[in-house]
C-alpha cells in the first residue's frame, strides 16, 4: 500500500474494495484536501446546507414563508446543459452517431487527465453512492459520483436514493457506474472562494462501453448531477440496448377515470416542453384524477407478464420554475412549499422566491437571479428562463402510492410531444407500434432555454432524446422497434400517441389552453385504449371524431378547434422534405420500418 491510503482511510467499513480503490485513484489524480463519504442521513444534509449558507452558495429563505428552503445563484455562464460540450466517447464513432459529439476515448482520456490533475486542490471530495430506482429493485441500477461541489451533493441527495443504503448494495460482483465530477476550480492556499465556482472550460463525457462518466467545469443540472441525464439516460440507453429495455426522457403518470379504471402513461416531450406539468396535471374534467409517478426519466422494461413495466429511476424533481403558478400547476406550487432548493429564481424583499408566472403580477421590487435590484420596469426577466426547483418526490401531493413500487407500473400508453406552432395536431394516435416509432423518430420541437442555443428555432428532437442518447440515434429507433416486437408478440404493446399543446393561431396566441385542459386529450387517449371512442384517419394518424373531446368546456372556439387539427398540404410537404434531409443525415442505419412509415406519411398527404 502507498501513502495514498490516507485519502480513503475514512471509507465506511462495508464499502466494496472496487469503490474504495476507484475513489483512491481519483483522489490521487484530483488531489482534494479531504474526502467525505456521504451517508445520505438527515444530519449530513443539514450540515451541508448550513455549510453552503456559510459559504454563500445558498441563501436561506425566510422560514416563515418557506421553511427549510434555499436559493442558489449560479455563475451567469453556468445556467443550462451545454450540449456542445457533451461527448459520447464510444470506441467507434459510428456508435455515437451523427447527433452526438464524439472523440476517441484514448484521446479524451488524455485531455481529461490533464484537466482533472489537481482539479480538487483546496477542496473536499465527496463520495456520493446512489441507486437509480428503489434500492434493491430488480430494475434499479447503482452508481457512485465523486464531486467537489456541495451543491451537487445536495441535489443528488434529493434526486436519487443517495447514501449508505445504495453503497451497501455494491458487492464484489455488482455493476455500478463510476461518475467523476469536478467544478474545475482548485483553491490555492489562502485563496478566497467564490459562491459558484466553475470553469469556462467544460466537458461532459461518457464512455458507453466502460459505462463511465466524467464531467468538468460546470455545477449546473444535467451537466453535474450525473445520476440524471448522464447516467439514467445516456449510459442507461446503452445498457438498455444490450439488455432489452428502454431508457426514456419521459414522465410517468397514473390516470383514473370516473368509473375507477386506472391507466399508466409514459410521455416523452423535449426539455422544457411540459413533462413536469403533465405529470402533475389536475384534470379539468369532473371525476378524473391524475397521480404522479415521475416527471423526467422513465426506465421501461418488458415484464414477466409481457407488459411494459416502468419505473421512475429518480427520487425528486428538478423542475422548470418560470411558468409554474397557481393557475398552471397548483400541484407543483404545493410541492414547493418547503424543503426546496431553488436555483436562479428571484428573491423577494421578505425573503421568499419569485419567478415569471408564479403570480399574475410581479412584486414591486425583487433581487433578480443575478443579484441585482429588479422592478417590473426592468428590461430582463427576474428569474433565469431555465431557473429550477429541486424537491423530493414524496413532497408532491399528487404522488402515486405506487410511484416507488420496485416492480414498476404497467404502461398502457406512450405519448410523444413537442412545441410546435404549426402542422402537428393537438392529439393523434399512431396506427401501430411501428408508426409510433416513426412519430418518436421524427419528433421536432422549438428550442427552449433548457439548453444553450437560439430560442424558438425548430429542431429535430427524436424521442425527446436528442441531447440524451448514448448511442447512434438510428440504433435507438431500431431498439424501440425490437422491444415493440417482443411486446406485440404477447399482445401487450402499449398504444402510441402524439400530442401538441403549443399550436398557435395566426395572431401568435396558443390555440389550446393547455395545463389542466390537457386532461381532455388524456381522457381521449384512455378511451381509445378502452375502445370506447372512434377515430378518423389523418396524415398524422387517428384523430378524434367530432364530439369526442369537449373543447367548448375547455373554452376553445370551434374555429380554434379546427385550426388545432388543420392540415396545410404545402407546409406538410415542406416538413416531409425536411424529414428526408433529417433521415439522410441519420445515415445508413435508419431502420427500413422508419423509411416505410415516412413514405406512407407522404402518400397520405
Ligand atoms: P425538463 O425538466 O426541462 O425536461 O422540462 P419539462 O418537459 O418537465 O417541462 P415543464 O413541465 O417544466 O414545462 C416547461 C414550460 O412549459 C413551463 O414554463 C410550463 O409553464 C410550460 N408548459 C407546460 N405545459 C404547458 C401547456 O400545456 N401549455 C403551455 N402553453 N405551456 C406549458
Ligand atoms: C432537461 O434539460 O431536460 C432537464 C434539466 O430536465 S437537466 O437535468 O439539466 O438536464
Ligand atoms: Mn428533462
Amino acid at each position: 500500500m502507498t501513502a495514498t491510503v490516507t485519502f480513503t482511510g475514512n471509507a465506511p467499513a462495508n464499502a466494496d474494495s472496487s469503490v474504495v480503490e476507484w475513489v483512491e485513484d481519483i483522489a490521487q489524480l484530483t488531489q482534494p484536501d479531504r474526502i467525505v463519504w456521504c451517508d445520505g442521513s438527515d444530519e449530513e444534509r443539514q450540515r451541508m446546507l448550513d455549510e453552503a449558507v456559510e459559504a454563500g452558495t445558498l441563501i436561506k429563505l425566510n422560514p416563515e414563508k418557506r421553511p427549510n428552503s434555499y436559493l442558489a445563484r449560479s455563475n451567469p455562464s453556468d445556467v443550462a446543459r451545454v450540449e456542445s460540450r457533451t461527448f459520447i466517447c464510444s470506441e467507434h464513432e459510428d456508435d455515437a452517431g451523427p447527433t452526438n459529439n464524439w472523440a476517441a476515448p484514448a484521446e479524451m482520456r488524455e485531455t481529461l487527465n490533464g484537466l482533472f490533475e489537481g482539479a480538487m486542490r483546496g477542496r473536499t471530495m465527496y463520495v456520493v453512492p446512489f441507486s437509480m430506482g428503489p434500492v434493491g429493485s430488480p430494475l434499479a441500477r447503482l452508481g457512485v459520483q465523486v464531486t467537489d461541489s456541495p451543491y451537487v451533493v445536495l441535489s443528488t441527495g434529493t434526486m436519487t436514493r443517495m447514501g449508505a443504503g445504495a453503497l451497501a448494495q455494491i458487492g464484489p460482483d455488482t455493476e455500478w457506474v463510476p461518475a467523476v465530477h469536478s467544478i474545475g476550480a482548485p483553491l490555492l492556499p489562502g485563496e478566497e472562494d467564490v459562491v459558484w465556482p466553475c470553469n469556462e472550460t467544460k466537458y461532459i463525457v461518457h464512455y458507453p462501453e466502460s459505462r463511465e462518466i466524467w464531467s468538468y467545469g460546470s455545477a449546473y443540472g444535467g451537466n453535474a448531477i450525473l445520476a440524471k441525464k448522464a447516467f439514467a439516460l445516456r449510459i442507461a440507453s446503452k445498457i438498455g440496448e444490450r439488455e432489452g429495455w428502454l431508457a426514456a426522457h419521459m414522465l410517468l403518470l397514473k390516470a383514473t377515470n370516473p368509473e375507477g379504471r386506472s391507466f399508466h402513461v409514459a410521455a416523452g416531450f423535449p426539455s422544457a416542453c411540459g413533462k413536469t406539468n403533465f405529470a402533475m396535471l389536475q384534470p379539468s374534467i369532473p371525476g378524473w384524477t391524475v397521480e404522479t409517478i415521475g416527471d423526467d426519466i422513465a426506465w421501461l422494461a418488458p415484464g414477466p407478464d409481457g407488459s411494459l413495466r416502468a419505473i421512475n429511476p429518480e427520487a425528486g424533481f428538478f423542475g422548470v420554475a418560470p411558468g409554474t403558478g397557481h393557475s398552471t400547476n397548483p400541484t407543483a406550487i404545493a410541492t414547493l412549499e418547503r424543503d426546496t432548493v431553488f436555483t436562479n429564481v428571484a428573491l423577494t424583499d421578505d425573503g421568499d422566491v419569485w419567478w415569471e408566472g408564479l403570480t399574475d403580477e410581479a412584486p414591486s421590487h425583487l433581487i433578480d437571479w443575478l443579484g441585482r435590484d429588479w422592478t417590473p420596469d426592468s428590461e430582463s426577466p427576474a428569474a433565469h428562463p431555465n431557473s429550477r426547483f429541486t424537491v423530493s418526490a414524496h413532497l408532491c401531493p399528487s404522488i402515486a402510492d405506487t410511484w416507488d413500487d420496485p416492480a414498476g407500473v404497467p404502461i398502457d400508453a406512450i405519448i410523444f410531444g413537442g412545441r410546435r406552432a404549426t402542422n402537428v395536431p393537438l392529439v393523434a394516435q399512431a396506427r401501430d407500434w411501428e408508426h409510433g416509432v416513426y412519430m418518436g423518430a421524427t419528433l421536432a420541437s422549438e428550442r427552449t432555454a433548457a439548453a444553450e442555443g437560439v430560442l424558438g428555432e425548430l429542431r429535430r428532437d427524436p424521442f425527446a432524446m436528442l441531447p440524451f442518447s448514448g448511442t447512434h440515434m438510428a440504433d435507438h429507433w431500431q431498439h424501440w422497434l425490437n422491444v415493440g416486437e417482443r411486446l406485440n408478440d404477447t399482445g401487450n404493446a402499449p398504444l402510441v400517441f402524439q400530442v401538441n399543446w403549443f399550436r398557435r393561431g395566426e395572431d401568435g396566441r396558443f390555440l389550446w389552453p393547455g395545463f389542466s385542459e390537457n386532461s381532455r386529450a388524456l381522457a381521449w387517449i384512455t378511451e381509445r385504449i378502452e375502445g370506447r371512442t372512434d377515430a378518423v384517419e389523418s396524415p398524422f394518424g387517428l384523430v378524434p371524431v367530432d364530439g369526442a373531446i369537449d373543447y367548448v368546456a375547455a373554452g376553445v372556439s370551434s374555429e380554434d378547434w379546427e385550426a388545432l387539427f388543420a392540415i396545410d398540404p404545402e407546409a406538410l410537404n415542406a416538413e416531409a422534405d425536411d424529414t428526408d434531409v433529417f433521415l439522410a443525415r441519420m445515415g445508413t442505419k435508419v431502420p427500413d420500418a422508419v423509411k416505410r412509415q415516412h413514405e406512407e406519411f407522404r402518400s397520405r398527404l
